[in-house]
């Protein structure tokens, strides 16, 4: 999958992608990330990318230039769909993460600031509209920074275990729902001991235990 990010922040991409397993994913090349500043498209020599809104109201809203020419480039080499990370959006799901994953072997992922962007670029530019939940956030970096984990997990050799994500919460295997509590070594803790069931070794009763306690 690679993944292009339009963004005014790239430098808060660089910890969270240099770690762990986002890290040797990249390293395993499974994902390709690549990033504009979309501030690098402005054509005022204050780098504006922001203005008040017509009608007024609180706040400023990104500019179309900037935008426009910045997703512009990114279309060039990035021919995936362009998704704006918006609490407008539609809600972010595992069916979500599968589904792009499945689909896309490409993402242009848009990070919007301050009120958001200009409908516009909205209307003209955007594919898809994505939400991560009903809160509102200072901006859509860490909308993105969700997806590409998301996504980037369910790929064949990302994960440790290839298997591990298909006993996911939401998974077909556990029918949509929640999964059931997980226990590890030891068997008893500050005198808190695993349920009995799981010690057993009685892997149909183990698996019993864990479709009841599905939620
Ligand atoms: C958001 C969300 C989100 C709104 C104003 C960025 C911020 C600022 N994005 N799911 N919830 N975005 O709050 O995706 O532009």
């Amino acid at each position: 999958m690679h993944f292009t990010v339009l963004t005014l922040f790239p430098n808060l991409f660089e910890s969270y992608l240099s770690d762990s397993i986002l890290a040797r994913a990249i390293e395993k090349n499974l994902i390709t990330i690549d990033f504009l500043n979309i501030r690098d498209f402005t054509t005022d020599k204050h780098g504006k990318v922001d203005d008040t809104p017509y009608g007024g109201g609180a706040g400023m809203l990104m500019t179309c230039q900037p935008l426009f020419d910045c997703i512009k480039v990114a279309k060039e080499k990035n021919k995936g769909p362009v998704v704006f990370l918006t609490p407008q959006g539609d809600t972010f799901t595992q069916n979500t993460a599968e589904a792009l994953g499945a689909q896309h072997n490409e993402l242009i992922l848009l990070c919007g600031r301050y009120e958001g962007i200009d409908q516009r670029i909205r209307d003209e530019l955007v594919d898809i509209e994505i939400s991560v939940g009903d809160f509102v956030l200072t901006g859509g970096e860490l909308p993105a920074m969700i997806m590409i984990d998301a996504i980037t997990r369910l790929i064949p050799g990302a994960l440790g275990d290839e298997d591990s994500h298909k006993l996911d919460s939401f998974s077909d295997a556990f029918e949509g729902k929640k999964e059931h509590p997980h226990y590890t070594k030891p068997a008893e803790f500050e005198g808190l001991c695993v349920p009995e069931v799981l010690l057993s070794g009685n892997h149909a009763e183990i698996e019993r235990w864990r479709k009841e306690h599905l939620k």
